[in-house]
């Protein structure tokens, strides 16, 4: 066995030597009967027929080693039987820190003393979302699209599941008994629940319905890959290596988001083209096809894209300056980026509304640095959203999905509080308010999608709101039977 490739001999498949180390391996030992615990309780819930989703066989993937090509293995398994692993990326070799006042130092093998508390926050807090999007997700089987999406949601929430105890690794590991703490709160705290809430903003909101879940795995999964991106540049070397191996998870579930969306947009435009409907706002007409309307699509866009812009944070923000110079967390693509990764004399363009218009307006680099990610991440985004007018466009539809401005509908930051339409143009509360219906979905949306959305449970079939994938997953089929009933 090399270090990199994974000991499946103790309870916790892991690549960081957990057999030799008995009084970790015993902590994590006391955890994880709790973790199955919350995953019973607060994962996936529902039925197959009578069969409920963690006793149902699923046809998923599971790290057998580290390394870039051929670290997934696929089989069928029970949910709550999933090798939930430790696993970090290979250590490089004299690793310096990239960034910040110890820039070129070798990187922290222990946890920095003097950056403790900040350290462990920031693990707390990425710790906090996995489990909230498992939380916000678990209903989502029940009205499963195909078995093909049915396994992908399971896999995303099993992923996000071993994210958790990436985190709860880093707690126990190094950070002895507040640690110890910190693991144990991670799995009491509830997302949407009004007295002990999920840390972040949009981990307590529903994610009640499949558009949502490809729009949140799409927007937010990618604020996830964008914070994991600033957090593998990390001086704290054990935390750089889990964000890195997290990224490869990561990926699947934005790929799960562009294409789900793309295939609900691509049923619509195609149903609208068949049936000679070239006006999307035929709302009655379209949705009689059995599929989503594209304005409604739009208005849950917004919804999602604008909750997601929240969790980057503040655009200035003391906290962030602080882990930037501290060298805890850094800029997306750091190493790549051509200047003194110190950010002493430098100033970022923060878009801000002053006197009446958005302007950018310099600032210091070092406080602008949530700015800095976010517009980022606002560029990321733009690429499924043009693939999904491509379905339109190809229908010969005039419509096109869009982005809304970035003080669109703001709870956070230098935007809250001001009313601001898709558009970015900026008016006032009430008349904000009484359009409110053509920004934001709406009860009449929610209960047309409740109706809409039922479990498909026969292989190779899907509903009509959405259209099956190009291919299928881990080497089958895309009629193949991904979740299984045993003995049937
Ligand atoms: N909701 O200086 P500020 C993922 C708090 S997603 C509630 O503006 P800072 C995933 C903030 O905590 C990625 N509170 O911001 C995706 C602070 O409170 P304290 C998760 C908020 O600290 C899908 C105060 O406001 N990972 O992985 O620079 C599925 C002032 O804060 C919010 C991370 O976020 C909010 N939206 O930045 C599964 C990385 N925003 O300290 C998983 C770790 C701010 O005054 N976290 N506040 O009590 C961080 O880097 C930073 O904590 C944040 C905030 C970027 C979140």
């Amino acid at each position: 066995m090399t270090i990199d490739s994974v000991d499946y001999s103790t309870l916790m498949p892991n690549n960081v030597g957990l057999a030799d180390d008995q009084k970790l391996l015993r902590a994590l030992e006391r955890w994880y009967p709790k973790y199955l615990e919350w995953w019973v309780d607060m994962g996936p819930s529902g039925f197959i027929h009578e069969t409920p989703f963690q006793e149902a066989d699923v046809w998923l993937r599971t790290a057998v080693s580290v390394e870039q090509d051929g670290w997934a293995k696929f089989d069928f398994v029970k949910m709550p039987e999933y090798r939930w692993g430790i696993l970090l990326a290979p250590q490089e070799e004299d690793r310096t820190i990239p960034f910040g006042e110890h820039k070129g130092e070798s990187a922290w093998q222990e946890v920095p003393g003097a950056y403790r508390a900040m350290l462990r926050r920031l693990i707390v807090i990425q710790g906090d979302t996995e489990p909230a999007s498992v939380e916000q997700q678990r209903f989502l089987g029940r009205t499963a699209p195909s078995f093909y999406d049915m396994r992908n949601l399971f896999q995303v929430n099993v992923e996000e599941g071993r994210h958790l105890w990436a985190m709860v690794y880093l707690l126990q590991r190094y950070f002895g008994r507040d640690g110890r703490e910190e693991a144990e709160e991670l799995l009491q705290r509830r997302s949407g629940d009004e007295d002990r809430p999920r840390m972040l903003g949009a981990f307590n909101e529903e994610t009640p319905d499949w558009l949502s879940f490809f729009l949140f795995t799409y927007f937010t999964d990618r604020d996830g890959k964008m914070q994991l991106e600033a957090l593998a540049q990390s001086g704290f070397d054990p935390l750089s290596r889990t964000c890195r191996f997290m990224l490869a998870e990561e990926a699947h579930h934005m790929f799960v988001g562009a294409t789900g969306v793309g295939r609900i947009v691509k049923a619509t435009a195609e149903a609208m083209r068949d049936a000679g409907i070239d006006d999307p706002y035929d709302t009655e007409r379209i949705r009689s096809l059995g599929v989503i309307d594209l304005p409604l699509i739009q208005r849950k866009l917004n919804l999602h894209f604008s909750l997601t812009l929240d969790l980057f944070g503040a655009e200035e923000s003391t906290n962030a300056a602080n882990a930037f110079n501290s060298g805890l967390k850094g800029r997306y693509h750091e190493t790549a980026i051509d200047d003194d990764h110190q950010l002493l004399e430098s100033t970022y363009p923060v878009t801000k509304y002053v006197e009446g218009e958005f302007r950018h307006v310099d600032v210091p680099a070092l406080n602008a640095l949530n700015a800095r990610l976010r517009d980022d991440y606002v560029d990321d985004c733009a690429g499924g959203v043009k693939r999904w007018n491509r379905y339109i466009s190809q229908a010969g539809i005039e419509f096109e999905l869009a982005l809304p401005h970035v003080a669109f509908h703001r709870q956070i930051g230098e935007f809250n509080g001001l009313a601001v339409t898709p558009e970015g143009g900026v008016t006032d509360e009430a008349t904000w308010e009484s359009c409110r219906g053509d920004y934001l979905p709406t009860e009449g949306d929610r209960v047309f999608i409740e109706d809409l959305m039922q479990q498909v449970t026969t292989p190779g079939e899907f509903a009509s709101w959405i259209a099956p994938p190009q291919k299928g997953i881990g080497g089958q089929p895309v009629e193949f039977e991904y979740v299984q009933i045993p003995n049937t």
